[in-house]
């Protein structure tokens, strides 16, 4: 028998319109979200959750402007607007979603020398987070997935859970992307896709 649960990717209201980091329909989720929870018994929800100081803030960068990239760890690094500082309403989830439902939270992006899109582990993957551990926990095996934003941290999250051997259900319908490149998004999905998660 196979065990599932809902993984929401950072619902929260930086990433919706208006917000610091908006991400185009972002607001349009929280509805599809409210809906799915009702068909899950486990409900896991991410937070992006970083320090005011996070070196992917262009508040760390007068150089730089958002959008542009630089090599970090290692990686080709985007500078953000600053977002989803922990504490703040921009972190919070937004007060239309149904919090009541949700059974556990991750949150991500703390250490502010490294990067987390994925709700797994951060981007260089030296550390992770208790996600994995917590879903071993509850022996869960298929994990049923939407968020914001499609072509980062969902990406990312969906790309590390089919690497650790999970199930992966991407519900497109439930999810929404920045896309700073026309295409990003549907590139994404496709590496997904191809990866072996379950597109809807
Ligand atoms: C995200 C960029 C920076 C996301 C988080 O949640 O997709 N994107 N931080
Ligand atoms: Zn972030």
């Amino acid at each position: 028998m196979t065990k599932t649960c809902l993984l929401l990717i950072d619902l929260q209201n930086d990433f919706l319109p208006g917000g610091a980091l908006a991400v185009p329909g972002g607001d349009q989720v929280i509805a599809v979200a409210d809906e799915m929870m009702r068909d899950f018994d486990i409900v896991i929800a991410s937070q992006d959750w970083h320090p005011s100081n996070h070196g992917s803030f262009v508040s760390q960068h007068p150089k730089r402007k958002v959008g542009d990239t630089f090599h970090w760890n290692g990686a080709l690094q985007v500078v953000w607007p600053d977002h989803c500082v922990q504490g703040t309403y921009g972190a919070a989830f937004p007060p239309e979603l149904n919090v009541s439902k949700i059974s556990h939270l991750i949150t991500k992006g703390k250490d502010p020398n490294v990067d987390s899109y994925s709700a797994f582990f951060d981007n260089t993957k030296f550390r992770a987070t208790r996600l994995h551990a917590l879903l071993q926990s509850l022996e869960i095996d298929a994990i049923h997935m939407m968020g914001l934003a499609t072509d980062y941290c969902v990406r990312a999250t969906v790309l590390d859970a089919l690497e650790l051997g999970y199930q992966v259900t991407l519900h497109t319908k439930g999810c929404r992307g920045v896309e700073i490149r026309l295409g990003d998004c549907m590139k994404a999905i496709e590496q997904m896709a191809h990866n072996g998660a379950e597109v809807l």
